[in-house]
């Protein structure tokens, strides 16, 4: 087997009625792509919550990547949305992919209420406005099936040293906006610039920057 260190890269499949998720069409045109002396593993999850969470430690086990990025289409929003924390609970707007509609419960019972995010954050939101792509550091994955993603996968590796985990909201691809009067999008081709910039920075950067970044909402 190879001795490469891993990136476990994950999307989702789509979800509410889309036809198209641009998390897994940004992570699957990454899959395989050597960077920083990492090999990238792009994984399709279901929006569902107990199946991804599922297929998830499955790769976990099988993979043991030194970086986790969870990628996942959060419409509406306008840039790259670099998540900073990720919390215990599910609580879902709609049913998900296998009609599950948890209201208030945990992703992990008895776990902590909460996880930051161990990639360099605002390392990563300088190297991608440095590359002239918008993005942010956002305080909120929602309480969905994306949330429930990122706390699993820093639940799952908060034990394992020098293993570091993050998760990244993208905007809604032009041709899902075209339907939507008004919406922000965004070229499926920066979003998968993106997140390569995102993951090279985040290999080369094991401590993160100062600066400021932060919201008064
Ligand atoms: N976005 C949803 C789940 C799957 C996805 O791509 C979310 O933000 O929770």
């Amino acid at each position: 087997m190879s001795t490469v260190p891993r990136i476990l890269l994950t999307g989702f499949d789509p979800f509410g009625g889309e036809s198209i998720n641009p998390s897994w069409e940004a992570v699957r045109a990454l899959h395989g792509k050597r960077i920083g002396g990492h090999r990238i593993v792009s994984l399709q999850l279901p929006t569902e919550f107990a199946g991804s969470l599922r297929m998830l430690r499955t790769a976990v086990r099988e993979l043991t990547p030194a970086i986790l990025l969870g990628v996942g289409q959060a419409g509406g929003r306008s840039q790259l949305s670099i998540e900073r924390v990720a919390i215990n609970l599910q609580d879902a707007r709609i049913p998900d992919n296998a009609n599950a509609l948890p209201i208030d419960e945990p992703v992990i019972a008895g776990a902590p209420a909460a996880y930051f995010s161990t990639l360099p954050i605002k390392a990563m939101l300088a190297a991608l406005h440095a590359q002239g792509l918008p993005a942010e550091i956002s305080n909120s994955a929602g309480t969905y099936v994306c949330n429930h993603i990122a706390y699993a996968m820093l639940h799952l590796v908060a034990r394992k040293r020098g293993v570091r985990a993050g998760f990244i909201h993208i905007p809604y691809l032009p041709a899902q906006a075209a339907q939507r009067h008004g919406s922000p999008s965004m070229a499926l081709a920066d979003v998968a610039r993106g997140l390569e910039i995102a993951l090279r920075t985040a290999i080369a950067t094991p401590l993160d920057h100062k600066l400021g970044a932060g919201k008064l909402d």
